[in-house]
């Protein structure tokens, strides 16, 4: 079920001296506009993919702590910022996911940059099936990539339902069923967070991957580069749990190690140039996993921001420094 955002979550600190180049996220943030491309914000309220997946629920309450968050961020004039609402979960994931497609497409058709706040990484296969959909409207025989930033594959086998683990199975399934590539590569992997079943089945399908040891902006550069040299579309997804839980205690699964955020960081920015140069265009990405009810002193509700303000950045950023 989709629910319109209530504006008045959207609160923060105000310097009315500085006029307009002293606004923030909660004085701009407005409903979509169709008729001016800029960022739009869509909330997937949901943990029961969580859930099912046995992890620690919570996460249904990301999108409103990660709003919270981004209230007092400061805002650019030149680039509209929109709340696009969210997706509530019901007891039928599936439907809910396809409810969530179904805006993330009509955010896409309006020219929009979309954000998804999570929710579980469930997100993904409801972020996908939306750019799949608009895809298929647009340009069905392009190719499309996921860059997902992830301690774990989310590989799982369902069985039978999707949970977090499962997102980017189902989107391999749905690739082998059509004959379509699967183009999905993942940064921050754990050895020690995936087991042997997993690493066998990504082998299989070929998924290049990058371990959480081996995340040092010399490996990152290349492996960002070839991946997105051969995608004419991209859809990048962060899962909190591949950062530090010192910096991201407030998920499911925190990681005992995890990537640097000012790592992350350099690679969604490495992933802007790569995209710019190789004329791929990055559809959407979203942060998944906050779980507001693990968080230390909003740790990681900040974290979240920081990384989303970033997205937002990098999108208005193709005429100056990249
Ligand atoms: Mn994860």
């Amino acid at each position: 079920m989709w629910q319109a955002t209530d504006f008045s979550v959207w609160q923060g600190r105000v310097d009315a001296e500085d006029g307009d180049a002293g606004q923030r996220w909660h004085q701009v943030m407005r409903e979509p506009d169709a008729d001016q491309p800029g960022t739009c914000l869509l909330g997937f309220a949901s943990d029961l993919g969580v859930r099912r997946n046995q992890g620690r629920v919570g996460a249904a309450e990301g999108p409103a702590a990660l709003r919270n968050a981004l209230g007092s961020l400061p805002a650019h004039p030149d680039h509209p910022l929109y709340d696009g609402g969210d997706v509530l979960c019901t007891d039928d994931l599936e439907q809910s996911q396809a409810c969530y497609a179904t805006e993330v497409r009509k955010h896409l058709n309006q020219k929009h940059f979309v954000i998804g706040l999570g929710g579980g990484h469930e997100i993904g296969w409801a972020s996908f099936q939306g750019v799949r959909q608009w895809l298929d409207q647009h340009d069905p025989g392009a190719r499309l990539g996921i860059l997902n930033f992830d301690a774990h594959f989310d590989l799982r086998t369902p069985n039978p339902d999707g949970t977090s683990g499962t997102p980017f199975r189902q989107v391999a399934d749905w690739c082998s069923e059509r004959n379509k590539p699967f183009e999905y590569a993942c940064i921050g992997i754990s050895e020690a967070a995936n087991t042997q079943a997993l690493f066998q089945y990504a082998h299989e399908k070929k998924v290049r991957y990058l371990r959480d040891r081996d995340c040092i902006d010399l490996h990152a550069s290349p492996f960002i580069r070839r991946f997105i040299g051969e995608l004419d579309y991209l859809y990048v997804t962060v899962c909190l749990d591949v950062l530090p839980a010192s910096v991201a205690p407030g998920v499911s699964a925190p990681s005992a190690i995890g990537i640097p955020a000012g790592f992350l960081l350099f690679c969604l920015e490495e992933v802007r140039r790569c995209c710019l140069h190789a004329h791929c265009q990055w559809l959407m990405a979203d942060i998944a996993e906050l779980n507001p009810s693990f968080d230390l002193d909003n740790r990681t509700a900040r974290t979240a921001a920081r990384i989303t303000w970033e997205l937002d950045r990098l999108q208005r950023s193709d005429t100056h420094s990249l």
